[in-house]
């Protein structure tokens, strides 16, 4: 098989890229010293994080003449996400300037009107160019907060071709193409068959696409859906996909087993191939467990990234531990071994909560320390998600409590007109006295990605998604938002997608049952003029 060099200077998700790259009948060979640079004919930067840290990092490793003088060779060279950021002369992130390859600066997108990053699936438009297997009808997955902003002729003036998307009013570049070089600001590697379309076409050198595709142009952010799986070992030991209901897993009947509702990497598999734009696995009693222990969950990652090309979080047991050895494991390195074995994301639920009643305890003082800081600091914060588990507590008047309420059309069982949403850990096993606004703006602070909000009131009830919970949330915080429980049918995301603003939308019993598949959801949101992603084969 031909052969592609890859940078390994960087934390991140890089199996994933490496899959994409397989699949499409490459080998690749790592790049681990600045003269390993030189044997290479096609090199790829991936890139993940901070500006600035990617850029010192190259810098201290002595790679920067190396690359460009690869890049001066002509031979192909291709950059993704932060390595299209540092081919630009330098980002407001950051005061350490770029490569400079690329006249011009990146710069935060705006959060006023919109959430920050922008996470999800969104356009590459080259207008009549045809460029490297870009398509105007498809989408390709985007996570950043800083953007170079497109003017018009400014980079075509340089010679580059351009590829644009939108965001809100916002018009940015999405990749950049002139000679032997190519850019995505997008992970193509996370970005279905549509990413793969991309790399093959670098890979093999075709410069130009095919006129397929070249139709209908639709602009902009889609609306995510996501699948979630939710998965613990059974009475019999086997790891299984499971569902409860308000978080109770065990069948009524059946003398009281653990759900099962099939195997997770199959489960995956079938739901990414049905369109899901992102796929959450959720190790629900790791709590009871030493997280190394639980090997099995690293090689579910490891075989879902290998057919599963979009992106992949997981959640359950990211905390600071002892191993069974007594070996003392922070969050980041069991985060690290998430990554390495195909994450994107990963979620923290409960350990997130203790962090945020110690911000509160310390004079909302930050300290470095929490998980959510250390991984956001090393991967970014759009590698963190929160992972809320809040349930209502009724009452009759605001002034009963000192937490962040609403009033409610769904009165409590005394015909109480108002509640607050009570954060819990442990899978729902422990309420604290934490409303989930002030956990979720405490996380914010601390560098959360995005809040991945559950409700345990709804959780399995198919009766659709707590549009009250979710409109108090998203007021509260400027980050993405995944509505999640509750969901029933397609009705229910088209009703959370019109009448709230949150960023994306989960479900899970409705997909297991066999009740929906995730491409009913998404046809009927786009019969209702909502832009969603379809799956291309
Ligand atoms: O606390 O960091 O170890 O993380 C544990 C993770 O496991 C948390 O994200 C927590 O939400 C999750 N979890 C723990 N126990 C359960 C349980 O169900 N017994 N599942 C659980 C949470 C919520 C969603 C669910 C939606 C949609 N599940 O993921 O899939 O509610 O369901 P629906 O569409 O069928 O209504 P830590």
């Amino acid at each position: 098989m031909p052969k592609v060099h890859l940078l390994d200077y960087v934390a991140g998700n890089v199996r994933s890229l490496v899959n994409a790259i397989e699949k499409v009948g490459y080998t690749v060979e790592w790049v681990k010293s600045p003269e390993d640079v030189e044997k290479a004919d096609k090199l790829i930067l991936p890139g993940v994080g901070h500006f600035g840290h990617c850029m010192s990092q190259f810098s201290s490793a002595g790679y920067l003449p190396a690359i460009r003088k690869h890049i001066e060779s002509g031979k192909p060279f291709m950059a993704i996400c932060v390595g299209l950021q540092v081919l630009f002369e330098g980002s407001s992130e950051s005061s350490i300037p770029g490569l400079g390859f690329i006249k011009g600066k990146l710069d935060q997108f705006d959060n006023n009107s919109k959430s920050v990053p922008h996470i999800g699936w969104n356009s590459a438009n080259t207008a009549e160019k045809r460029v490297y297997g870009l398509r105007p009808s498809s989408k390709y997955y985007y996570v950043h907060s800083y953007k170079v902003s497109y003017r018009e002729g400014e980079l075509e003036s340089q010679g580059w071709s351009v590829a644009t998307a939108r965001y809100g009013d916002e018009e940015f570049v999405g990749a950049v193409a002139k000679g032997n070089i190519l850019a995505t600001q997008f992970h193509p590697e996370k970005s279905g068959v549509a990413g793969l379309r991309v790399i093959k076409a670098f890979l093999d050198g075709t410069k130009e696409s095919d006129a397929h595709g070249q139709l209908a142009l639709k602009e902009g952010l889609t609306r995510r859906v996501i699948a979630c799986l939710d998965v613990r070992t059974n009475d019999q030991g086997d790891l299984v996909v499971t569902k409860g209901d308000q978080y109770d897993v065990r069948e009524k009947a059946d003398g009281g087993n653990v759900r099962n509702l099939g195997k997770p990497v199959e489960m995956a598999k079938k739901y990414y191939e049905q369109g899901a734009d992102e796929i959450t696995f959720l190790n629900i009693t790791s709590f009871r467990d030493c997280p190394l222990a639980d090997l099995p969950m690293l090689e579910i990652l490891r075989r879902t990234s290998e057919t599963v090309f979009v992106p992949l979080t997981i959640g359950g047991g990211i905390r600071d531990t002892t191993d069974t050895d007594g070996t003392k494991v922070s969050a980041l390195e069991i985060a690290t071994m998430y990554f390495k074995s195909g994450a994107d994301k990963v979620s923290i639920g409960s350990d997130a909560v203790t962090a945020a009643e110690e911000y509160y305890r310390q004079g909302k003082q930050l300290f470095g320390n929490t998980a959510i800081e250390q991984i956001s600091g090393a991967y970014g914060n759009q590698a963190v998600v929160v992972s809320v588990d809040p349930k209502r507590v009724y009452i009759s008047k605001p002034t009963e409590t000192k937490h962040n309420t609403i009033q409610t059309k769904y009165p409590g069982p005394n015909g109480e007109q108002f509640c607050w949403y009570a954060c819990t850990v442990k899978g729902g096993r422990e309420t604290r006295d934490m409303d989930v606004v002030e956990l979720a703006t405490a996380v914010e602070t601390m560098g959360a990605g995005e809040i991945l909000l559950n409700c345990i009131d709804k959780d399995g009830t198919n009766s659709g998604f707590d549009l009250e919970l979710i409109d108090q949330v998203k007021n509260a915080i400027s980050i993405p938002v995944i509505a999640s429980s509750g969901a029933g049918n397609p009705g229910h995301f088209e009703e959370v997608f019109s009448k709230t603003r949150t960023d994306a939308a989960l479900g899970a019993g409705m997909f297991h049952r066999g009740e929906y598949t995730v491409k009913q959801v998404k046809d009927f949101l786009g019969e209702k003029g909502l832009m969603v992603r379809q799956f291309e084969s």
